[in-house]
């Protein structure tokens, strides 16, 4: 899925003028026969709103992933963005009422062949306008649910296959940020409360010619009840990173205990993957332990990092 390419989603009364003001188009015919001329019209009007409406609804669905189609990393962010249920729903409306007016269409426009008088166009003609109104205007709530699903949606990012993903997890506040504008030209809004950042951002680093995606990722906290943004964070940790950098704050400036970022730390070594522990803000206290020590305030131990992230995330 590329994000940036989900379509803008018209509200239903945008479609209703759009396809309205297609008809002008038309152009004037010359027909011996009043009523004769008065049914080719009729038929082109409703084949253009047909024809309107469904190229603006397909656009929308067609547009907008479909949870079957997306990776884990996808789906598990889009649990966490959006109402699924509500979502898929609103997908679906989107192509029933395509067909629906397909169908009124079809019918109508059949009616008006037939039809031996202009007044019996004329009422094939606005009772396919009604409809058309009707079914379009129902779709109103659902075109809302998918205009605020896409902003949510924009913000799962998109990750290139190709090249590794290294997080940068810990708890809040511990310098992740800070850290993450030190290796890459991303530039986020750092600050001295807990979640700051509850979006994940991902900026690249090319090191010794080679490519690495680094993601900063919500601060997560150790407890079993989590919120969603720190959901975020996990769903990247599990899904998407071959290395992980388990950023401790030994100072607790952070607001957090030594002993609870440990704890974390522990829990996340369980799920398997490839974790560095380093410990950030050197520039105030040094422990006596074996993680690597930066600060990336001052960015002391930021080329031993990148000299381990080249080893490991090979
Ligand atoms: N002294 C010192 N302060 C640091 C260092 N790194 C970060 N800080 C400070 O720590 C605070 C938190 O930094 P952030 O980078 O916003 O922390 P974060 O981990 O991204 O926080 P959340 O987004 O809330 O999870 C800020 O006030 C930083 O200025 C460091 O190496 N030394
Ligand atoms: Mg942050």
């Amino acid at each position: 899925m590329i994000p940036d390419k989900i379509p803008p989603v018209l509200t239903s009364k945008e479609i209703i003028e759009k396809s309205f003001r297609n008809t002008n188009k038309i152009q004037d015919i010359y027909k011996p026969d009043f009523v004769d001329k008065v049914k080719i019209v009729s038929v082109q009007k409703i084949q253009i709103m047909e024809a309107t409406s469904r190229r603006i609804i397909n656009r929308i669905y067609k547009g907008f992933p479909k949870i079957d189609d997306l990776d884990n990393f996808e789906k598990d962010m889009l649990y966490i963005l959006v109402n699924a249920r509500e979502y898929d729903r609103s997908l679906n409306n989107l192509k029933w009422s395509a067909q629906k007016i397909s169908e009124f269409a079809t019918n109508s426009i059949r009616g008006i062949k037939k039809a031996r008088d202009e007044k019996v166009v004329a009422r094939f003609r606005s009772s396919f306008y009604g409809r058309f109104s009707s079914v379009i205007e129902n779709l109103d709530e659902s075109l809302n649910i998918l205009r605020d699903a896409r902003e949510q949606l924009r913000k799962i990012p998109f990750i290139d296959k190709q090249d590794k993903v290294i997080i940068i997890a810990g708890f809040p506040n511990v310098g992740k940020s800070m850290l993450i504008s030190r290796l890459t030209n991303l530039r986020p809004e750092i600050a001295e409360y807990p979640f700051t950042t509850k979006d994940i951002n991902v900026g690249i680093l090319i090191h010794n010619n080679k490519r690495y995606q680094i993601m900063d990722v919500p601060g997560l906290l150790n407890r079993s009840k989590i919120n969603p943004i720190e959901k975020k964070a996990l769903a990247a940790i599990e899904n998407v990173g071959n290395l992980i950098i388990y950023l401790f704050d030994p100072t607790e400036q952070c607001g957090f205990s030594l002993k609870e970022q440990e704890n974390l730390y522990q829990e996340l070594k369980k799920q398997g993957k490839k974790i560095i522990p380093v410990d950030n803000k050197s520039d105030i206290l040094r422990m006596d332990n074996d993680h690597i020590k930066i600060s990336a305030l001052t960015e002391e131990g930021i080329e031993e990092l990148l000299k381990v992230i080249e080893e490991e995330a090979s």
